[in-house]
Protein backbone atom coordinates (compact mmCIF):
# COMPACT_ATOMS: atom_id res chain seq x y z
CA UNK A 1 0.00 0.00 0.00
CA UNK A 2 2.72 2.69 0.65
CA UNK A 3 6.16 3.26 -1.05
CA UNK A 4 7.19 4.98 1.83
CA UNK A 5 9.61 2.17 3.10
CA UNK A 6 9.50 3.56 6.92
CA UNK A 7 5.55 3.38 6.97
CA UNK A 8 6.17 -0.32 5.99
CA UNK A 9 8.42 -0.86 8.56
CA UNK A 10 6.37 0.95 11.55
CA UNK A 11 3.35 -0.72 10.48
CA UNK A 12 5.13 -4.49 10.84
CA UNK A 13 6.52 -3.23 14.30
CA UNK A 14 3.46 -2.01 15.68
CA UNK A 15 1.69 -4.99 14.65
CA UNK A 16 4.57 -7.26 16.42
CA UNK A 17 3.74 -4.94 19.35
CA UNK A 18 -0.05 -5.27 19.38
CA UNK A 19 -0.66 -8.92 18.09
CA UNK A 20 -4.23 -8.27 16.21
CA UNK A 21 -5.68 -11.30 14.85
CA UNK A 22 -6.09 -9.79 11.44
CA UNK A 23 -4.66 -6.38 9.76
CA UNK A 24 -7.29 -4.39 7.31
CA UNK A 25 -5.58 -1.67 4.97
CA UNK A 26 -8.17 1.06 4.61
CA UNK A 27 -9.15 2.40 1.39
CA UNK A 28 -11.64 4.67 2.26
CA UNK A 29 -13.76 3.55 -0.44
CA UNK A 30 -17.26 3.55 -0.44
CA UNK A 31 -17.86 -0.50 -0.30
CA UNK A 32 -15.11 -0.42 2.56
CA UNK A 33 -17.83 1.46 4.65
CA UNK A 34 -20.84 -0.80 3.89
CA UNK A 35 -18.56 -3.78 4.92
CA UNK A 36 -17.03 -1.78 8.34
CA UNK A 37 -21.51 -0.78 8.86
CA UNK A 38 -21.95 -3.72 8.81
CA UNK A 39 -19.59 -5.60 11.04
CA UNK A 40 -19.80 -3.05 13.36
CA UNK A 41 -23.66 -3.15 13.62
CA UNK A 42 -23.39 -6.84 13.66
CA UNK A 43 -21.65 -6.80 16.99
CA UNK A 44 -23.56 -3.73 18.43
CA UNK A 45 -20.48 -1.21 18.21
CA UNK A 46 -22.45 0.68 15.54
CA UNK A 47 -26.30 0.93 15.18
CA UNK A 48 -27.46 1.99 12.02
CA UNK A 49 -30.56 4.45 12.22
CA UNK A 50 -33.57 4.91 10.60
CA UNK A 51 -32.15 4.97 6.38
CA UNK A 52 -35.17 6.69 4.80
CA UNK A 53 -34.69 9.46 8.15
CA UNK A 54 -31.08 9.54 8.44
CA UNK A 55 -29.63 7.79 5.51
CA UNK A 56 -26.18 6.26 5.81
CA UNK A 57 -26.41 7.56 9.35
CA UNK A 58 -25.06 5.26 12.53
CA UNK A 59 -25.14 5.23 15.85
CA UNK A 60 -23.02 5.10 18.66
CA UNK A 61 -22.52 4.76 22.16
CA UNK A 62 -19.06 5.17 24.19
CA UNK A 63 -18.04 3.73 27.30
CA UNK A 64 -19.98 5.51 30.55
CA UNK A 65 -16.53 6.43 31.74
CA UNK A 66 -15.12 7.75 28.36
CA UNK A 67 -17.43 10.18 26.69
CA UNK A 68 -15.16 13.85 26.72
CA UNK A 69 -11.46 14.43 26.66
CA UNK A 70 -9.26 13.31 29.75
CA UNK A 71 -7.11 16.00 29.80
CA UNK A 72 -5.37 14.39 33.15
CA UNK A 73 -4.60 11.61 31.26
CA UNK A 74 -3.16 13.52 28.04
CA UNK A 75 0.86 14.18 28.26
CA UNK A 76 3.11 15.77 25.93
CA UNK A 77 6.37 14.04 26.21
CA UNK A 78 9.40 15.89 25.21
CA UNK A 79 12.53 14.75 25.96
CA UNK A 80 13.22 17.57 28.65
CA UNK A 81 10.27 18.12 31.14
CA UNK A 82 10.50 22.03 30.89
CA UNK A 83 9.69 21.70 26.87
CA UNK A 84 6.31 20.58 27.79
CA UNK A 85 6.20 23.81 30.00
CA UNK A 86 3.74 24.46 33.46
CA UNK A 87 0.66 24.17 32.01
CA UNK A 88 1.03 20.42 30.55
CA UNK A 89 0.98 16.92 31.92
CA UNK A 90 4.40 15.31 31.32
CA UNK A 91 5.96 12.07 31.10
CA UNK A 92 9.70 10.83 29.98
CA UNK A 93 9.59 9.18 26.86
CA UNK A 94 11.50 6.36 27.54
CA UNK A 95 9.19 6.05 30.68
CA UNK A 96 6.06 6.32 28.41
CA UNK A 97 7.26 3.93 25.65
CA UNK A 98 7.65 1.31 27.74
CA UNK A 99 4.58 1.72 30.57
CA UNK A 100 2.36 1.95 27.67
CA UNK A 101 3.97 -0.10 25.58
CA UNK A 102 3.26 -2.67 28.27
CA UNK A 103 -0.11 -2.00 27.96
CA UNK A 104 0.12 -2.30 23.64
CA UNK A 105 1.50 -5.30 23.88
CA UNK A 106 -0.80 -8.19 22.69
CA UNK A 107 -3.83 -5.84 23.24
CA UNK A 108 -5.07 -6.55 19.78
CA UNK A 109 -5.07 -10.42 20.05
CA UNK A 110 -8.63 -11.72 19.02
CA UNK A 111 -9.31 -8.31 16.92
CA UNK A 112 -8.83 -6.50 13.84
CA UNK A 113 -6.64 -3.73 13.44
CA UNK A 114 -7.27 -0.99 11.10
CA UNK A 115 -4.81 0.79 8.84
CA UNK A 116 -5.68 4.34 8.47
CA UNK A 117 -3.72 6.42 6.66
CA UNK A 118 -5.28 9.91 6.26
CA UNK A 119 -3.95 13.59 5.07
CA UNK A 120 -4.72 16.62 7.07
CA UNK A 121 -5.23 19.71 4.70
CA UNK A 122 -5.52 19.35 1.08
CA UNK A 123 -3.81 16.24 -0.38
CA UNK A 124 -1.12 17.23 -2.46
CA UNK A 125 -0.84 20.77 -1.12
CA UNK A 126 3.19 21.39 0.21
CA UNK A 127 0.81 22.63 3.60
CA UNK A 128 -0.21 19.40 4.28
CA UNK A 129 0.68 16.66 6.71
CA UNK A 130 -0.11 13.05 6.35
CA UNK A 131 -0.52 10.51 9.59
CA UNK A 132 -1.20 7.02 9.91
CA UNK A 133 -3.51 5.61 12.65
CA UNK A 134 -3.70 2.54 13.94
CA UNK A 135 -6.73 1.34 15.68
CA UNK A 136 -8.61 -1.47 16.64
CA UNK A 137 -11.92 0.35 16.69
CA UNK A 138 -14.33 0.33 13.83
CA UNK A 139 -15.97 3.69 15.13
CA UNK A 140 -12.61 5.54 14.77
CA UNK A 141 -12.21 4.45 10.93
CA UNK A 142 -15.99 5.95 10.12
CA UNK A 143 -14.91 8.73 11.85
CA UNK A 144 -11.31 9.17 10.21
CA UNK A 145 -13.00 8.73 7.22
CA UNK A 146 -15.51 11.69 7.57
CA UNK A 147 -12.96 14.23 9.78
CA UNK A 148 -10.02 13.63 7.52
CA UNK A 149 -9.09 12.45 3.41
CA UNK A 150 -8.53 8.95 4.52
CA UNK A 151 -7.26 5.79 2.42
CA UNK A 152 -5.81 5.74 -1.12
CA UNK A 153 -5.76 9.21 -1.33
CA UNK A 154 -3.53 9.38 1.50
CA UNK A 155 -1.21 6.42 1.23
CA UNK A 156 -0.53 7.79 -2.40
CA UNK A 157 0.36 11.15 -1.16
CA UNK A 158 2.79 9.98 1.13
CA UNK A 159 6.13 10.27 -0.51
CA UNK A 160 8.74 8.14 -0.64
CA UNK A 161 10.92 8.90 2.07
CA UNK A 162 8.54 12.07 3.29
CA UNK A 163 8.09 12.11 7.29
CA UNK A 164 4.12 11.12 8.72
CA UNK A 165 2.88 11.15 12.25
CA UNK A 166 2.69 7.83 13.66
CA UNK A 167 -0.60 7.30 15.33
CA UNK A 168 -1.66 4.17 17.34
CA UNK A 169 -4.82 4.02 18.87
CA UNK A 170 -6.14 1.09 20.81
CA UNK A 171 -9.38 1.00 23.08
CA UNK A 172 -7.44 -1.28 25.24
CA UNK A 173 -10.43 -2.47 28.27
CA UNK A 174 -11.63 0.67 28.09
CA UNK A 175 -10.61 1.36 31.74
CA UNK A 176 -9.97 5.18 33.05
CA UNK A 177 -7.12 3.42 35.17
CA UNK A 178 -5.47 2.29 32.20
CA UNK A 179 -6.04 5.35 29.59
CA UNK A 180 -3.27 7.39 28.49
CA UNK A 181 -3.17 10.01 25.55
CA UNK A 182 0.72 10.79 24.83
CA UNK A 183 2.21 13.12 22.24
CA UNK A 184 5.89 12.80 21.40
CA UNK A 185 6.22 15.78 19.32
CA UNK A 186 10.16 15.13 18.82
CA UNK A 187 9.25 12.06 17.21
CA UNK A 188 6.00 12.93 15.70
CA UNK A 189 4.37 10.25 17.27
CA UNK A 190 0.75 9.56 19.11
CA UNK A 191 0.16 6.88 21.19
CA UNK A 192 -3.70 6.38 22.45
CA UNK A 193 -4.64 3.89 24.88
CA UNK A 194 -7.73 2.91 26.48
CA UNK A 195 -10.40 5.49 25.34
CA UNK A 196 -12.95 5.07 22.59
CA UNK A 197 -13.89 9.14 23.05
CA UNK A 198 -13.51 11.24 20.26
CA UNK A 199 -10.97 13.88 21.09
CA UNK A 200 -8.74 11.19 22.07
CA UNK A 201 -8.57 8.85 19.60
CA UNK A 202 -9.27 10.69 16.03
CA UNK A 203 -6.01 11.30 16.48
CA UNK A 204 -5.56 13.46 13.62
CA UNK A 205 -7.46 16.16 15.08
CA UNK A 206 -6.49 17.53 18.25
CA UNK A 207 -3.54 14.94 18.71
CA UNK A 208 -2.18 15.78 15.06
CA UNK A 209 -3.74 19.03 13.92
CA UNK A 210 -3.02 21.12 17.18
CA UNK A 211 -0.57 19.09 19.62
CA UNK A 212 1.95 17.79 16.92
CA UNK A 213 1.35 20.80 14.46
CA UNK A 214 1.77 23.64 16.68
CA UNK A 215 4.99 22.13 17.57
CA UNK A 216 5.77 21.70 13.70
CA UNK A 217 4.39 25.02 13.54
CA UNK A 218 6.93 27.00 16.03
CA UNK A 219 9.65 25.28 14.32
CA UNK A 220 8.65 25.88 10.99
CA UNK A 221 7.17 29.53 11.39
CA UNK A 222 3.39 28.62 10.94
CA UNK A 223 0.75 28.46 13.58
CA UNK A 224 -1.91 25.73 14.47
CA UNK A 225 -5.22 27.05 16.25
CA UNK A 226 -7.90 25.86 18.14
CA UNK A 227 -9.83 28.27 15.65
CA UNK A 228 -12.97 28.27 13.04
CA UNK A 229 -12.42 30.14 9.92
CA UNK A 230 -15.38 31.79 8.26
CA UNK A 231 -16.21 34.37 5.27
CA UNK A 232 -18.62 37.02 5.76
CA UNK A 233 -20.69 38.44 2.58
CA UNK A 234 -21.44 41.67 3.55
CA UNK A 235 -24.60 43.34 0.84
CA UNK A 236 -21.87 45.21 -1.83
CA UNK A 237 -20.98 41.27 -2.14
CA UNK A 238 -17.50 41.56 -0.90
CA UNK A 239 -16.41 38.39 1.66
CA UNK A 240 -13.96 39.29 4.65
CA UNK A 241 -12.21 35.99 6.15
CA UNK A 242 -11.70 35.92 10.10
CA UNK A 243 -10.83 33.26 12.37
CA UNK A 244 -11.88 32.59 16.04
CA UNK A 245 -10.42 31.15 18.96
CA UNK A 246 -13.47 29.62 21.42
CA UNK A 247 -12.73 26.96 24.13
CA UNK A 248 -14.66 23.40 23.38
CA UNK A 249 -18.50 24.12 23.42
CA UNK A 250 -18.16 27.77 23.57
CA UNK A 251 -19.60 28.45 19.94
CA UNK A 252 -16.92 27.75 17.07
CA UNK A 253 -19.10 25.28 15.21
CA UNK A 254 -22.28 27.77 15.78
CA UNK A 255 -19.99 31.32 14.40
CA UNK A 256 -18.34 29.12 11.55
CA UNK A 257 -22.05 28.40 9.89
CA UNK A 258 -24.37 31.05 11.25
CA UNK A 259 -27.53 32.29 9.55
CA UNK A 260 -27.74 35.90 9.47
CA UNK A 261 -30.84 37.55 11.17
CA UNK A 262 -33.62 38.44 8.18
CA UNK A 263 -33.13 41.67 9.88
CA UNK A 264 -29.45 41.87 7.90
CA UNK A 265 -30.40 41.18 4.39
CA UNK A 266 -27.51 40.86 2.08
CA UNK A 267 -25.59 39.37 4.29
CA UNK A 268 -24.23 35.45 3.57
CA UNK A 269 -21.72 33.23 5.55
CA UNK A 270 -19.65 31.11 3.93
CA UNK A 271 -18.16 28.59 6.32
CA UNK A 272 -14.63 27.71 5.88
CA UNK A 273 -13.45 25.34 9.35
CA UNK A 274 -15.53 25.03 12.66
CA UNK A 275 -12.32 23.81 14.55
CA UNK A 276 -8.45 24.19 13.83
CA UNK A 277 -6.84 26.87 11.80
CA UNK A 278 -3.35 26.45 10.39
CA UNK A 279 -2.18 29.64 9.40
CA UNK A 280 0.93 30.65 6.98
CA UNK A 281 2.20 34.13 6.03
CA UNK A 282 1.40 34.33 2.18
CA UNK A 283 3.47 35.76 -0.54
CA UNK A 284 1.15 39.49 0.05
CA UNK A 285 2.22 39.51 3.92
CA UNK A 286 -1.22 38.68 4.83
CA UNK A 287 -1.69 35.48 6.99
CA UNK A 288 -3.64 32.73 5.62
CA UNK A 289 -5.84 30.53 6.88
CA UNK A 290 -6.46 26.57 5.56
CA UNK A 291 -8.33 23.85 7.90
CA UNK A 292 -7.26 21.21 7.66
CA UNK A 293 -10.00 18.32 8.63
CA UNK A 294 -13.11 17.40 6.01
CA UNK A 295 -15.81 17.19 8.21
CA UNK A 296 -16.97 18.76 11.50
CA UNK A 297 -17.10 16.67 15.01
CA UNK A 298 -20.15 19.12 16.56
CA UNK A 299 -21.95 19.54 20.16
CA UNK A 300 -24.98 18.10 19.10
CA UNK A 301 -27.65 19.23 22.51
CA UNK A 302 -28.20 22.80 21.67
CA UNK A 303 -27.72 22.66 18.09
CA UNK A 304 -31.61 22.94 16.13
CA UNK A 305 -33.04 24.14 13.54
CA UNK A 306 -33.68 27.53 15.25
CA UNK A 307 -29.92 27.80 16.45
CA UNK A 308 -27.69 25.95 13.96
CA UNK A 309 -29.43 25.43 10.79
CA UNK A 310 -27.42 24.74 8.89
CA UNK A 311 -25.74 22.42 11.28
CA UNK A 312 -28.84 20.40 11.28
CA UNK A 313 -28.70 20.19 7.53
CA UNK A 314 -24.90 18.97 7.30
CA UNK A 315 -25.93 16.21 9.71
CA UNK A 316 -28.69 14.62 7.53
CA UNK A 317 -27.21 12.34 5.84
CA UNK A 318 -24.00 10.09 5.78
CA UNK A 319 -23.01 11.17 9.80
CA UNK A 320 -22.58 9.79 12.78
CA UNK A 321 -24.45 10.44 16.29
CA UNK A 322 -22.55 9.85 19.59
CA UNK A 323 -24.01 9.71 23.24
CA UNK A 324 -27.50 11.32 21.62
CA UNK A 325 -31.06 9.86 23.00
CA UNK A 326 -32.34 6.80 20.17
CA UNK A 327 -35.81 6.96 19.48
CA UNK A 328 -37.97 3.87 18.84
CA UNK A 329 -37.94 5.03 14.86
CA UNK A 330 -34.45 4.95 15.09
CA UNK A 331 -33.79 8.68 15.09
CA UNK A 332 -32.25 10.66 17.09
CA UNK A 333 -32.75 13.12 19.71
CA UNK A 334 -31.20 15.87 22.08
CA UNK A 335 -31.76 18.51 24.82
CA UNK A 336 -32.22 22.22 22.91
CA UNK A 337 -33.02 20.25 19.39
CA UNK A 338 -36.32 22.39 19.82
CA UNK A 339 -38.64 19.31 18.76
CA UNK A 340 -40.67 17.70 21.06
CA UNK A 341 -39.36 14.61 22.93
CA UNK A 342 -39.83 11.26 22.52
CA UNK A 343 -42.41 9.20 25.11
CA UNK A 344 -40.11 6.74 25.38
CA UNK A 345 -36.72 6.19 23.79
CA UNK A 346 -33.25 4.38 25.11
CA UNK A 347 -31.37 7.23 26.66
CA UNK A 348 -27.23 7.85 25.65
CA UNK A 349 -26.46 5.16 28.80
CA UNK A 350 -28.40 2.87 26.76
CA UNK A 351 -31.27 2.81 29.52
CA UNK A 352 -35.08 3.18 28.97
CA UNK A 353 -35.81 7.24 29.20
CA UNK A 354 -38.79 9.25 29.56
CA UNK A 355 -39.24 13.06 29.48
CA UNK A 356 -40.67 12.50 33.15
CA UNK A 357 -37.71 10.73 34.12
CA UNK A 358 -35.44 13.45 35.11
CA UNK A 359 -32.30 12.67 33.72
CA UNK A 360 -30.79 14.08 29.97
CA UNK A 361 -31.28 11.97 27.46
CA UNK A 362 -28.49 12.83 25.87
CA UNK A 363 -25.01 13.54 27.02
CA UNK A 364 -24.24 17.24 27.31
CA UNK A 365 -21.14 16.28 25.22
CA UNK A 366 -22.96 14.00 22.72
CA UNK A 367 -21.63 14.77 19.16
CA UNK A 368 -22.09 14.46 15.57
CA UNK A 369 -19.41 13.58 13.04
CA UNK A 370 -20.69 14.78 9.24
CA UNK A 371 -18.81 15.43 5.92
CA UNK A 372 -17.76 19.29 5.52
CA UNK A 373 -19.20 19.16 1.67
CA UNK A 374 -22.66 18.22 2.93
CA UNK A 375 -22.57 21.92 4.33
CA UNK A 376 -25.18 24.36 2.69
CA UNK A 377 -23.24 27.48 3.25
CA UNK A 378 -19.55 25.38 2.99
CA UNK A 379 -16.81 27.89 1.06
CA UNK A 380 -15.87 27.36 -1.99
CA UNK A 381 -12.55 28.04 -1.14
CA UNK A 382 -12.72 25.15 1.71
CA UNK A 383 -10.19 22.78 -0.12
CA UNK A 384 -8.16 25.71 -1.37
CA UNK A 385 -4.42 24.65 -0.59
CA UNK A 386 -3.49 28.56 -0.53
CA UNK A 387 -6.01 28.80 2.41
CA UNK A 388 -8.15 32.17 3.03
CA UNK A 389 -6.51 35.66 4.02
CA UNK A 390 -7.29 36.63 7.02
CA UNK A 391 -8.93 40.25 7.94
CA UNK A 392 -9.15 40.02 11.76
CA UNK A 393 -8.58 37.41 14.62
CA UNK A 394 -11.24 36.83 17.35
CA UNK A 395 -10.66 35.30 20.93
CA UNK A 396 -13.79 34.47 22.94
CA UNK A 397 -14.96 32.83 25.76
CA UNK A 398 -18.04 32.44 28.30
CA UNK A 399 -17.67 34.79 30.56
CA UNK A 400 -20.41 35.58 32.90
CA UNK A 401 -18.86 38.43 33.58
CA UNK A 402 -16.30 40.91 32.56
CA UNK A 403 -15.44 40.62 29.01
CA UNK A 404 -18.01 42.76 26.86
CA UNK A 405 -19.76 41.71 23.74
CA UNK A 406 -16.81 42.80 21.65
CA UNK A 407 -13.63 44.94 21.29
CA UNK A 408 -11.13 45.69 19.21
CA UNK A 409 -7.44 45.54 21.02
CA UNK A 410 -4.52 48.34 20.42
CA UNK A 411 -2.01 46.36 18.33
CA UNK A 412 -0.61 43.00 17.52
CA UNK A 413 1.47 43.05 20.95
CA UNK A 414 -1.96 43.65 23.22
CA UNK A 415 -4.19 41.85 21.19
CA UNK A 416 -1.79 38.54 21.81
CA UNK A 417 -1.97 39.51 25.28
CA UNK A 418 -5.53 39.54 25.22
CA UNK A 419 -5.46 35.99 23.89
CA UNK A 420 -3.19 34.55 25.94
CA UNK A 421 -5.06 36.08 29.01
CA UNK A 422 -8.19 34.74 27.92
CA UNK A 423 -10.73 32.82 30.40
CA UNK A 424 -13.66 30.93 30.09
CA UNK A 425 -16.05 29.08 32.12
CA UNK A 426 -15.09 25.05 31.91
CA UNK A 427 -17.75 23.11 29.79
CA UNK A 428 -18.81 19.17 29.40
CA UNK A 429 -16.17 18.79 26.32
CA UNK A 430 -13.72 17.87 28.75
CA UNK A 431 -14.15 15.59 32.27
CA UNK A 432 -14.31 17.53 35.45
CA UNK A 433 -16.20 20.52 36.52
CA UNK A 434 -18.41 22.82 34.67
CA UNK A 435 -18.63 25.93 34.92
CA UNK A 436 -15.73 26.94 36.29
CA UNK A 437 -13.86 30.51 34.89
CA UNK A 438 -10.45 28.77 34.21
CA UNK A 439 -7.61 30.51 32.22
CA UNK A 440 -6.94 29.24 28.58
CA UNK A 441 -4.69 30.97 26.38
CA UNK A 442 -5.96 31.35 22.68
CA UNK A 443 -8.36 28.52 23.52
CA UNK A 444 -5.03 26.21 23.21
CA UNK A 445 -4.28 25.47 26.98
CA UNK A 446 -5.40 21.96 26.17
CA UNK A 447 -3.83 21.62 22.85
CA UNK A 448 -0.27 23.31 22.79
CA UNK A 449 2.05 20.58 22.17
CA UNK A 450 4.61 22.80 23.95
CA UNK A 451 6.06 24.69 26.64
CA UNK A 452 3.05 27.66 26.89
CA UNK A 453 6.00 30.55 27.11
CA UNK A 454 7.30 29.51 24.16
CA UNK A 455 4.00 29.24 22.50
CA UNK A 456 3.33 33.00 23.34
CA UNK A 457 6.65 34.00 22.00
CA UNK A 458 5.48 32.35 19.14
CA UNK A 459 2.98 34.71 18.53
CA UNK A 460 4.65 37.48 19.72
CA UNK A 461 7.62 36.97 16.94
CA UNK A 462 5.12 36.48 14.21
CA UNK A 463 4.51 40.15 14.43
CA UNK A 464 8.04 41.25 12.72
CA UNK A 465 7.26 38.70 10.08
CA UNK A 466 3.50 39.61 9.27
CA UNK A 467 3.58 43.08 6.92
CA UNK A 468 -0.11 42.86 7.02
CA UNK A 469 -1.35 41.69 10.34
CA UNK A 470 -5.02 41.36 11.11
CA UNK A 471 -6.53 43.28 13.84
CA UNK A 472 -7.76 41.37 16.69
CA UNK A 473 -10.62 41.31 18.69
CA UNK A 474 -12.26 39.88 21.93
CA UNK A 475 -15.93 38.53 22.01
CA UNK A 476 -17.93 37.25 24.45
CA UNK A 477 -21.66 36.10 23.79
CA UNK A 478 -22.37 34.78 27.47
CA UNK A 479 -22.40 37.70 29.59
CA UNK A 480 -25.37 37.08 32.30
CA UNK A 481 -27.92 39.50 34.48
CA UNK A 482 -28.15 39.16 37.41
CA UNK A 483 -30.85 36.90 37.34
CA UNK A 484 -28.24 34.44 35.21
CA UNK A 485 -30.24 35.02 31.93
CA UNK A 486 -28.44 35.78 29.07
CA UNK A 487 -27.88 39.64 28.14
CA UNK A 488 -27.16 38.37 24.20
CA UNK A 489 -29.61 36.75 21.88
CA UNK A 490 -26.16 34.94 20.55
CA UNK A 491 -26.50 32.72 17.43
CA UNK A 492 -26.78 34.46 14.43
CA UNK A 493 -27.28 37.93 16.06
CA UNK A 494 -23.97 37.59 16.28
CA UNK A 495 -23.37 38.75 13.06
CA UNK A 496 -23.80 42.18 14.74
CA UNK A 497 -21.08 42.22 16.72
CA UNK A 498 -19.00 40.83 13.69
CA UNK A 499 -20.44 43.32 11.70
CA UNK A 500 -18.76 45.71 13.47
CA UNK A 501 -15.37 44.22 13.80
CA UNK A 502 -15.16 43.84 9.40
CA UNK A 503 -16.26 47.75 9.49
CA UNK A 504 -13.39 48.51 12.12
CA UNK A 505 -11.39 46.62 9.63
CA UNK A 506 -12.43 49.12 6.72
CA UNK A 507 -11.83 51.99 9.38
CA UNK A 508 -15.60 52.87 9.54
CA UNK A 509 -17.06 52.60 12.68
CA UNK A 510 -17.05 54.45 15.79
CA UNK A 511 -15.62 52.46 19.15
CA UNK A 512 -14.72 54.34 22.65
CA UNK A 513 -11.28 53.97 23.57
CA UNK A 514 -10.92 52.46 26.95
CA UNK A 515 -8.33 50.70 29.39
CA UNK A 516 -9.10 47.78 27.73
CA UNK A 517 -9.21 48.51 23.86
CA UNK A 518 -12.06 49.62 21.46
CA UNK A 519 -15.60 49.30 22.63
CA UNK A 520 -18.27 49.87 20.64
CA UNK A 521 -20.35 53.02 20.94
CA UNK A 522 -23.80 52.08 21.52
CA UNK A 523 -24.85 53.67 17.65
CA UNK A 524 -22.06 51.83 16.24
CA UNK A 525 -23.77 48.62 16.32
CA UNK A 526 -26.68 47.51 13.77
CA UNK A 527 -29.07 46.74 15.88
CA UNK A 528 -31.80 47.07 13.23
CA UNK A 529 -34.88 44.50 14.18
CA UNK A 530 -33.21 43.68 17.30
CA UNK A 531 -34.61 43.55 20.91
CA UNK A 532 -32.80 44.89 23.05
CA UNK A 533 -32.99 47.31 26.56
CA UNK A 534 -30.63 49.98 26.78
CA UNK A 535 -30.07 48.80 29.54
CA UNK A 536 -28.99 45.24 28.57
CA UNK A 537 -26.57 47.20 25.92
CA UNK A 538 -25.00 49.07 28.46
CA UNK A 539 -24.09 45.79 30.43
CA UNK A 540 -22.62 44.06 27.88
CA UNK A 541 -20.99 46.99 26.54
CA UNK A 542 -19.37 48.34 29.97
CA UNK A 543 -15.77 48.10 31.24
CA UNK A 544 -15.88 47.40 35.35
CA UNK A 545 -13.27 49.38 36.60
CA UNK A 546 -13.41 47.38 39.65
CA UNK A 547 -13.55 44.30 37.79
CA UNK A 548 -10.82 44.97 35.92
CA UNK A 549 -8.41 45.25 38.93
CA UNK A 550 -9.10 42.13 39.88
CA UNK A 551 -8.66 40.46 36.76
CA UNK A 552 -5.28 41.67 36.42
CA UNK A 553 -4.44 39.70 39.77
CA UNK A 554 -5.75 36.83 38.64
CA UNK A 555 -3.93 37.17 35.22
CA UNK A 556 -1.10 37.00 37.56
CA UNK A 557 -1.83 34.71 39.27
CA UNK A 558 -1.77 32.44 36.14
CA UNK A 559 1.09 34.09 34.61
CA UNK A 560 3.27 33.46 37.54
CA UNK A 561 3.74 30.08 36.93
CA UNK A 562 6.13 30.83 33.72
CA UNK A 563 8.49 32.66 35.86
CA UNK A 564 11.06 34.37 33.88
CA UNK A 565 10.06 32.36 31.04
CA UNK A 566 7.21 34.98 30.47
CA UNK A 567 7.78 37.02 27.49
CA UNK A 568 8.68 40.70 28.84
CA UNK A 569 6.01 42.11 26.42
CA UNK A 570 3.40 40.46 28.87
CA UNK A 571 4.50 41.97 32.01
CA UNK A 572 4.77 45.41 30.24
CA UNK A 573 1.15 44.85 28.86
CA UNK A 574 0.05 44.26 32.14
CA UNK A 575 1.60 47.54 33.66
CA UNK A 576 0.42 49.59 30.31
CA UNK A 577 -3.32 47.84 31.50
CA UNK A 578 -2.79 48.86 35.24
CA UNK A 579 -1.84 52.77 34.17
CA UNK A 580 -4.85 52.91 32.06
CA UNK A 581 -7.14 51.29 34.48
CA UNK A 582 -5.96 54.13 37.18
CA UNK A 583 -6.47 56.90 35.14
CA UNK A 584 -10.19 55.73 34.34
CA UNK A 585 -11.22 54.34 37.71
P1 LIG B 1 -15.96 22.22 20.21
O1 LIG B 1 -16.43 21.36 19.11
O2 LIG B 1 -15.98 21.53 21.54
O3 LIG B 1 -14.62 22.84 19.95
O4 LIG B 1 -17.08 23.37 20.44
P2 LIG B 1 -17.48 24.69 19.64
O5 LIG B 1 -16.62 25.82 20.08
O6 LIG B 1 -17.55 24.42 18.18
O7 LIG B 1 -18.94 25.02 20.22
P3 LIG B 1 -20.38 24.90 19.53
O8 LIG B 1 -20.57 25.86 18.41
O9 LIG B 1 -20.64 23.46 19.23
O10 LIG B 1 -21.32 25.37 20.73
C1 LIG B 1 -21.33 24.71 21.98
C2 LIG B 1 -22.60 25.02 22.72
O11 LIG B 1 -22.74 26.45 22.89
C3 LIG B 1 -23.86 24.56 21.98
O12 LIG B 1 -24.75 24.02 22.92
C4 LIG B 1 -24.42 25.84 21.40
O13 LIG B 1 -25.81 25.77 21.23
C5 LIG B 1 -23.99 26.91 22.41
N1 LIG B 1 -23.80 28.22 21.76
C6 LIG B 1 -23.11 28.47 20.61
N2 LIG B 1 -23.18 29.79 20.27
C7 LIG B 1 -23.89 30.40 21.24
C8 LIG B 1 -24.31 31.75 21.47
O14 LIG B 1 -24.02 32.68 20.69
N3 LIG B 1 -25.02 32.00 22.61
C9 LIG B 1 -25.36 31.00 23.48
N4 LIG B 1 -26.05 31.33 24.56
N5 LIG B 1 -25.00 29.71 23.30
C10 LIG B 1 -24.28 29.41 22.20
C1 LIG C 1 -13.10 20.03 21.62
O1 LIG C 1 -13.23 19.49 22.72
O2 LIG C 1 -12.55 21.16 21.48
C2 LIG C 1 -13.62 19.38 20.41
C3 LIG C 1 -14.07 18.01 20.50
O3 LIG C 1 -13.61 19.97 19.34
S1 LIG C 1 -12.76 16.89 20.64
O4 LIG C 1 -12.56 16.23 19.37
O5 LIG C 1 -13.13 15.94 21.65
O6 LIG C 1 -11.55 17.59 20.99
MN1 LIG D 1 -12.69 22.02 19.54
Amino acid sequence: MFRNKEAVKWVEEMVSLCKPDHVVWCDGSEEERQRLTAEAASTGEVLELNQDALPGCVYHRTAQNDVARTEHLTFICSRKEEDAGPTNNWMDPKEAYSKVGEMFDGCMKGRTMYVIPFVMGTPGSPFRKIGIELSDSIYVVLNMRIMTRMGKVAADDLGENEEFTKCLHSKGELDIDRRYILHFPEDNTIWSYGSGYGGNVLLGKKCLSLRIASYMGMQEGWMAEHMLIVGIESPDGEITYIAAAFPSACGKTNLAMLIPPESMPGYRIWTVGDDIAWIRIGPDGRLWAVNPEAGFFGVAPGTSMKTNPNAMLTARKNSIFTNVLLTPDGNVWWEGMDVPPPVEAVDWKGDPWTPQSGEKGSHPNARFTAPASQCPVISPEWENPQGVPLSAILFGGRRAKLAPLVYESFNWQHGTFVGATMASETTAAATGAVGVVRRDPMAMLPFCGYDMSRYFRHWLEMEEKIANPPKIFNVNWFKRDDDGSFLWPGYGDNLRAIDWIIRRCKGEADAVETPIGYVPTKESLNLNGLEISDRALGKLLEVDHDAWMLELESMQKFFDQFGYNLPEEFIDEQQALRTRLGHWG
